[in-house]
């Protein structure tokens, strides 16, 4: 398969907007000859030195001087793409960076595609696939947790782990390929149960403390839905800007206030949670908090988590207890609000009331017990606390390497049958071949072209 392009490509490397430096990346064989027609070093040189710093100025075909910047020529193969790659290094302004990267398309290079960059240096073998995917993950993080996932898979953390089981199953088809071509000693070398214990410790156990992981993975890439419920009133809207540290919805002791959903991003210890602040349910004839309601109820049917929240300074209301209801099924927090006017008495009956549920006393007003919600909350989405998530190793399969992990488990499986079975060491050879060309896929080994587009298609331009 021939993936491999030539030609010389360029983009905008930083992000659109005004920046202190802006930075256009040159890669190919052209990128030297490139920098020589555009690039007039402050000091003549008579060659420049490969990834070394010159400061100059870029020069436009009519002789126009475009900005001062500093230019490196990084000579192949020690580069990002592992071609010739050049970064001019100039002002952060969109109409500088413009003009600088016409004149590189003028010299006869390509405007590069979203992620090129990143998929020459894939095609070229500096990284696996599992690795530029952490690149795009590390772009789109919001949160530390989600970037300090990226960073370890960039580093090559899942890469390894998928090595390590496929060496195992490397060397259990050698001993079976020898099986095959001394057929005499088949029976003895396959049914030795050396292989089932291989299979069991290399190759199962491994697969299923990564597939263990892959719902901690998803939260931190894509975060959770956490949406705060009740009945007017309660105090929601005081807990989503106690949450956010910001007055962003309207608060007032009117019931009803919140009409539409509120949605903002907020981290909970490294975690993305998409907190929703809702209208108030109860059942009303106001067409627009009738509209408001029924988006409350979409939402929370969409929750990750719910945070109910309760006003425990007043007796609980039928709306309470029908909220109560509604949301029996879903994992949810109870979120006893106004703990600041509230009598122990009063605290202490509602409490009886949702004996079952995990029950936080607040006071949304002034970020009492906040601190312990957002444990309450962390813990309720990772299953664990925070302490106990810190001793683990942090890498975790995305959705695409979930399915071929999957896939792979089932062929252990299968695996395992077979050999309890005792058949043929020709037909072994068929599964474990199989088991390693699906994990073969996970780093990119025998990816199909038309999934590697669809994968780096949703970088930016420029990496
Ligand atoms: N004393 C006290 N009052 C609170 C607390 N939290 C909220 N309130 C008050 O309760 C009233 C309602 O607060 P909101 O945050 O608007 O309540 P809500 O649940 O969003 O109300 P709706 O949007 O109408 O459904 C306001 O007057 C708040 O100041 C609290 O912890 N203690
Ligand atoms: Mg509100």
């Amino acid at each position: 398969m021939v993936r491999l392009k030539n030609d010389t490509i360029a983009a905008i490397a930083t992000a659109p907007g005004i920046g202190g430096i802006g930075i256009i990346r040159i890669s190919g064989s052209e990128s030297a000859a490139v920098l020589s027609q555009l690039f007039v070093p402050h000091r003549s040189h008579s060659t420049l030195q490969s990834h070394t710093l010159y400061y100059g100025t870029v020069t436009s075909r009519q002789g126009v001087v475009l900005d001062e910047v500093m230019a490196v020529f990084m000579r192949a193969p020690r580069t990002y793409t592992r071609e010739d790659v050049v970064e001019l290094h100039s002002h952060g302004s969109y109409f500088v960076l413009e003009s600088i990267l016409a004149e590189v398309l003028a010299a006869g290079v390509r405007p590069a595609e979203p992620g090129e960059f990143t998929k020459r240096a894939f095609l070229a073998g500096r990284i696996d696939l599992t690795r530029a995917e952490a690149v795009i993950d590390l772009l789109q993080a919001r949160t530390s947790g989600g970037t300090r996932l990226a960073v370890n898979q960039m580093q090559g953390r899942l890469f390894e782990q998928v090595s390590e089981i496929r060496n195992a199953l490397i060397e259990i088809l050698a001993v079976v390929e020898v099986a095959i071509d001394f057929p005499d000693d088949d029976v003895e070398i396959i049914e030795s149960g050396h292989f089932l214990e291989l299979l069991e410790h290399r190759v199962e156990t491994p697969l299923r403390h990564l597939l263990d992981r892959a719902d901690q993975g998803k939260m931190l890439r894509e975060g959770v839905r956490v949406v705060i419920a009740g009945r007017p009133n309660v105090g929601k809207s005081s807990l989503l800007n106690g949450l956010l540290h910001e007055e962003r919805a309207l608060v007032t002791e009117i019931p009803g206030t919140t009409r539409d959903t509120i949605e903002e991003l907020i981290s909970v210890k490294g975690i993305p949670v998409h907190l929703v602040d809702t209208a108030g349910i109860r059942s009303h004839d106001d067409v627009v908090e009738a509209m408001g309601i029924e988006r409350a109820r979409q939402k929370m049917a969409q929750a990750d988590l719910v945070l109910f929240v309760v006003d425990v300074s007043t007796a609980l209301s039928e709306q309470d207890h029908q909220l109560n209801q509604a949301l029996a099924d879903k994992k949810r927090i109870l979120v006893f609000n106004k703990l600041d006017i509230a009598t122990e008495d009063q605290v202490n009956r509602v409490g009886k009331v949702f004996a079952g549920d995990q029950q936080v006393q607040v006071a949304a007003k002034s970020g009492l017990g906040l601190n312990t919600l957002l444990d309450a909350i962390y813990q309720a989405i990772m299953g664990e606390t925070e302490d106990q998530v810190a001793e683990q190793p942090s890498c975790a399969p995305n959705q695409r390497h979930t399915a071929i992990l999957e896939k792979t488990l089932l062929c252990c499986h299968q695996l395992q049958e077979t050999l309890v079975s005792g058949v043929p060491a020709d037909l072994l050879a068929v599964d474990l071949q199989i088991a390693l060309d699906h994990l073969a896929d996970i780093v990119g080994l025998t990816t199909p072209d038309d999934v590697l587009d669809a994968l780096f298609s949703r970088f930016c331009i420029g990496k």
